[in-house]
C-alpha cells in the first residue's frame, strides 16, 4: 500500500544556515526541500530542473541529507530506485516522500509544491516481493514513445494489427481522439519484449484505454474481435482503404468518392465528372509501380542516383537517407532523403537543379517542388504543422532495374523499369539534426517526442527547431543524440524508434 505518512508529516523547516553552492534567493516553500536523483535523469537535465526550480522558488538541495523532504526521480523503477536509497545511508528515509516526476513537473507548472497523491509516489518495494519473486517486477513502461524501445520485432502483432484496423476507422470517420488513443496503444505493445498471453498481463501498461482492453480481452478469448472482422469486412473500409491507397488522395477524397457511388479505381478513371489534380493524375498512371511495396536495394539505388545528379550541382552534398529505411524497415511506400550542404545558403538552388537533372536524364515522371518557407525569425511555432518549412519535393522516378542490386532487367513485366516514390528535403545545414529527427519517424515517435518536449520539459521541438521557454533560448543540436541530451532523454537508435 501507499504510505501516507511522508505527505502528512512535513516537517517545517528553517532555511538552510549553511550557504548553499548556488545561493537560492527568493526561496518561498520552505517547508519543501527538493533532492532530485541524478541516476537515468542526467547531469544536464538534472541542473536545468534544478535551476527551473529554484527561479520559482523552491529550496533544491545538490546533496542527499536529512534535510530533504521530496526526493524526485525520473524513469527509475522502484525495484533499482530503493536499494540504491537504501545505501545512501538517509535516516528517516521512509518518512521522506520519494516521488515520480509527476510531482515535480505538476508543482513547475502549479509554481508551488502541489500536495503529494498516491500517484505521485514510487513505492517501497515490499519485502515479501524483494525476497520471493524478484525476477517478475516489470520494469514500467513509459507512456511517450520516446522513453521506450521499440523496434521492429512486433511480438503482439495480432493485437496491434485489430487496434490498427480501428485506428483507421477512426481516421475515416474523421474522430481524431480515438484514432490516437488506439494507436497508442498499439504503439505500447509494439514496445513490449514479449507477447502478452492474457489481459491480465497489461495491467498497469499506460495508454490502454478500456475499449483497447476490451479488443486485447476478446481476441485472448475468441481468437479474434468481432467489431475489428465487420470493418474488415465492411464495403465502405475496403472502399476508403483502395481510394486513399492512390498517392495523393486522403480520406476526405475517399469518402467523396465513396458517396458517389463509386467503388473500384477503374470506375473513377472512367468517370468524366471526376477532376483529378495533378498529383492524382500520376498517382492513378503509375498506381501499379507505386502501390508495391519500395525495396530496400530499391531505395538504396535511388540513393545513388540522386547523389550521381546532386554532385554535378556542388561535390559537396551530402545525401541522408531517413524514413523507414533509416529504422530497418526492408520496404516501404517510399524513398526519403535530405540533402545538405556546407555552406549557408548553397542549398537553397539544389532542388530545383536536382529535379531538372532528373528530367534531363529522362528519369522523372512526377515532381511537387515545394519553395522554402523556413524563417528563423517566426519560431518557434507553438503548433505543430504536419509539414516542415524546408524546400522539398515529391517525385515518381523511373528506376531502371539495371540498376537494382539483384534485380533482372526484365523480370516478365515488359519493360525494365519500375515507377518509385521519392521525397527529398534541403534543410539549411545548421538545422540537419532536427529534420534528421523529423524525417526518420516513426509519426508516432515523432508525435510523442514533441509531446514529451511540451509537457515534461516545458520545450517546443519541431523539425526545425529546439526551444526552452524557461530560458527563452533555442538550444543547437549537430546531432540527433544532442537533442535527446537537450530533453534529458536517453538516446534511442533509429531502429528502436518503430513506435
Ligand atoms: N512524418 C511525421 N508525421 C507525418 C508524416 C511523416 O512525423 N504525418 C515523418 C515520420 C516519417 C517521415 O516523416 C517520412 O514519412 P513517410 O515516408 O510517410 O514514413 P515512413 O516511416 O518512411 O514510412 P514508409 O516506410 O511507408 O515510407
Ligand atoms: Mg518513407
Amino acid at each position: 500500500m501507499f504510505q501516507t505518512t511522508p505527505c502528512t508529516l512535513l516537517k517545517k523547516r528553517q532555511r538552510p544556515e549553511s550557504t548553499p553552492a548556488h545561493p537560492q534567493e527568493g526561496m518561498k516553500f520552505g517547508e519543501v526541500t527538493v533532492y532530485l536523483v541524478e541516476r537515468r535523469m542526467g547531469t544536464s537535465r538534472r541542473k536545468f530542473l534544478t535551476s527551473l526550480a529554484r527561479s520559482k522558488g523552491f529550496c533544491v538541495d545538490n546533496t542527499l541529507s536529512s534535510k530533504v523532504t521530496h526526493i524526485v526521480a525520473e524513469g527509475n523503477p522502484a525495484n533499482e530506485l530503493w536499494p540504491w536509497l537504501q545505501e545512501q545511508g538517509l535516516p528517516h528515509l521512509d518518512n521522506t516522500n520519494v516521488l515520480d516526476i509527476t510531482w515535480f513537473t505538476e508543482s513547475m507548472r502549479a509554481g508551488r509544491p502541489v500536495p503529494v497523491e498516491a500517484q505521485h509516489c514510487i513505492q517501497k518495494p515490499s519485502l515479501e516481493l524483494e525476497t520471493c519473486v524478484p525476477d517478475i517486477s516489470v520494469p514500467a513502461v513509459s507512456q511517450y514513445a520516446c522513453q521506450r524501445r521499440t523496434t521492429l520485432d512486433n511480438q503482439n502483432k495480432l493485437l496491434t494489427d485489430a487496434l490498427e484496423v480501428l485506428a483507421e476507422i477512426c481516421e475515416f470517420n474523421d474522430n481524431k481522439g480515438r484514432c490516437l488513443g488506439f494507436r497508442r496503444a498499439a504503439s505500447v505493445l509494439k514496445s513490449l519484449p514479449t507477447p502478452l498471453r492474457r489481459l491480465q498481463d497489461a495491467e498497469g501498461l499506460p495508454c490502454l484505454g478500456e475499449e483497447s482492453k476490451a479488443v486485447i480481452e476478446e481476441i485472448f478469448e475468441c481468437g479474434s474481435c468481432y467489431k475489428v472482422e465487420d470493418i474488415l469486412a465492411d464495403e465502405r473500409y475496403q472502399t476508403l482503404k483502395l481510394f486513399t491507397s492512390v498517392f495523393g488522395v486522403g480520406p476526405k477524397t475517399a469518402e467523396k468518392w465513396y458517396r458517389r457511388g463509386l467503388r473500384s479505381l477503374e470506375q473513377i478513371c472512367s468517370d468524366s465528372s471526376i477532376h483529378l489534380n495533378r498529383m492524382q493524375a500520376a498517382g492513378f498512371l503509375y498506381y501499379e509501380d507505386i502501390s508495391k511495396p519500395v525495396t530496400i536495394a530499391e531505395a538504396k539505388a535511388v540513393g545513388c542516383i540522386i547523389k550521381e545528379t546532386a554532385s554535378y550541382f556542388s561535390s559537396c552534398v551530402t545525401i541522408t537517407p531517413t524514413g523507414g529505411f533509416c529504422r530497418g524497415k526492408v520496404f516501404g511506400h517510399d524513398a526519403d532523403f535530405i540533402l545538405t550542404i556546407p555552406e549557408p545558403g548553397k542549398e537553397n538552388g539544389l532542388l530545383p537543379a536536382v529535379i531538372d537533372s532528373l528530367r534531363d536524364q529522362g528519369i522523372l515522371l512526377y515532381s511537387d517542388f515545394q519553395e522554402s518557407t523556413f524563417d528563423l525569425s517566426k519560431l518557434p511555432s507553438r503548433h505543430f504543422e504536419a509539414m516542415d518549412h524546408f524546400q522539398k519535393c515529391f517525385l515518381i522516378l523511373k528506376l531502371k532495374l539495371e540498376r537494382v542490386e539483384g534485380q533482372q532487367a526484365d523480370s516478365g513485366r515488359g519493360r525494365d523499369w519500375k515507377a518509385v516514390r521519392v521525397d527529398l528535403v534541403a534543410p539549411p545545414a545548421d538545422r540537419f539534426a532536427f529534420c534528421l529527427l523529423g524525417w526518420s519517424g516513426s509519426t508516432q515517435f515523432e508525435r510523442d517526442l514533441r509531446r514529451f518536449a511540451r509537457l515534461e520539459r516545458g520545450m517546443l521541438l519541431d523539425n526545425h527547431a529546439l526551444y526552452d521557454k524557461a530560458t527563452n533560448t533555442f538550444l543547437q543540436a549537430k546531432t540527433e543524440e544532442d537533442i535527446f541530451t537537450h530533453l534529458g532523454l536517453d538516446y534511442i537508435e533509429p531502429w528502436q524508434r518503430n513506435a
